[in-house]
């Protein structure tokens, strides 16, 4: 296996952890990828995206004791087809769930094809049982948004991407006093602003992990490999904890680069793309990330060297000015 000049993250031995083979059968399950994830009653639960050979996106729960063997549930998640706006709009197509637990619910921010290009849409579950669609959030044209994990100086937050022409697209922080109402936006850095291997795109990953330093985010970077090639890789920065606008640094490297078989070959070639991590009590961070857009995999790292990775990278932009 091939390593990175800065090997931050460590691949699981087992990857892929979740395949479509792992799903019921009569299910029609193809892929699983870029799935969300969060701690819930002490299990690991994940909300899988899970795709059919009709390319028909759904969210399918699974759980797991250990993080790494996940079983699924024997039915999809039940979405809220008794919203008509819903089942009309958001429910033609859903994907890339990222999971935020704030107070005592959970959130699903998700990609949802809109009739109108792709928005993000707004789930709520007390029980992941029932889920309630909170609306829309964004205009058209955005995807990869995911909230924060608490407010910040009293209101909401959330990190998205809208796609701003030709397929580029930046980071932003934007606020809300309700989960509805989204302003007081400002771009949090640009694809060409500190990080070279990312030129075409960049987008929020999983959700931001606070530590004293700063929120941690785990984002994904996009370059044109070719005319017909993108690559997709995972990178890290530290934003400040109360204007997370404030980039305080930013790795240099890519933390995790597809090399592997199941990232390099599948529906997307050259794929690694995040939609949540989870931090265990001894500082171990596992992200989870789709692989080639086919199956899903996990690879651990540490809020140290995480931010480690993020402080090279502040050394990096220090020595070019
Ligand atoms: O095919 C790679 C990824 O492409 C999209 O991400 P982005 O908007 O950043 O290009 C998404 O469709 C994502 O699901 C997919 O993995």
């Amino acid at each position: 296996m091939k390593t990175s000049k800065y090997p931050i993250c460590k691949r699981y031995e087992g990857n892929p952890i979740l395949t479509g083979k792992d799903f019921p059968v009569d299910a029609d399950i193809k892929n699983v990828f870029n799935s969300g994830i969060i701690k819930y009653n002490g299990t690991y639960l994940m909300v899988c995206r899970v795709e059919n050979s009709a390319l028909f996106d759904r969210f399918w729960l699974a759980d797991s004791k250990d993080g790494y063997h996940f079983k699924p549930r024997p039915a999809p998640v039940e979405m809220p087809y008794d919203d008509p706006e819903f089942k009309e709009y958001a429910g033609s197509m859903i994907y890339d769930p990222r999971v935020t637990k704030i107070g005592s619910l959970y959130y699903v921010v998700h990609a949802a094809h809109s009739g109108h290009t792709c928005r993000l849409s707004l789930l709520k579950t007390e029980d992941f049982k029932k889920f309630q669609w909170m609306g829309f959030i964004s205009e058209t044209d955005n995807r990869n948004g995911v909230l924060f994990p608490e407010k910040i100086n009293g209101l909401y937050a959330r990190l998205d991407r809208p796609n701003t022409g030709d397929g580029n697209g930046d980071i932003w922080v934007s606020y809300s006093p309700d989960l509805i109402f989204w302003g007081k936006s400002k771009c949090v850095f640009r694809n060409w602003q500190g990080i070279r291997w990312a030129w075409a795109k960049i987008g929020p990953g999983a959700v931001p992990i606070r530590t004293p330093e700063g929120w941690l985010v785990i984002f994904h970077g996009v370059r044109w490999q070719s005319k017909a090639h993108l690559v997709y890789q995972l990178g890290v920065c530290l934003l400040d904890l109360n204007d997370p606008a404030k980039v305080k640094a930013i790795a240099e490297e890519a933390i995790l680069i597809p090399e592997e078989q199941y990232e390099l070959t599948g529906q997307t070639p050259s794929v690694v793309f995040t939609c949540g991590a989870v931090v265990e009590d001894n500082g171990e961070v596992k992200i989870y990330y789709g692989g080639a857009d086919s199956v899903q995999c996990v690879a651990t790292t540490t809020i140290e060297r995480l931010i480690e990775a993020c402080c090279a990278g502040q050394r990096y932009h220090r020595r070019r000015r």
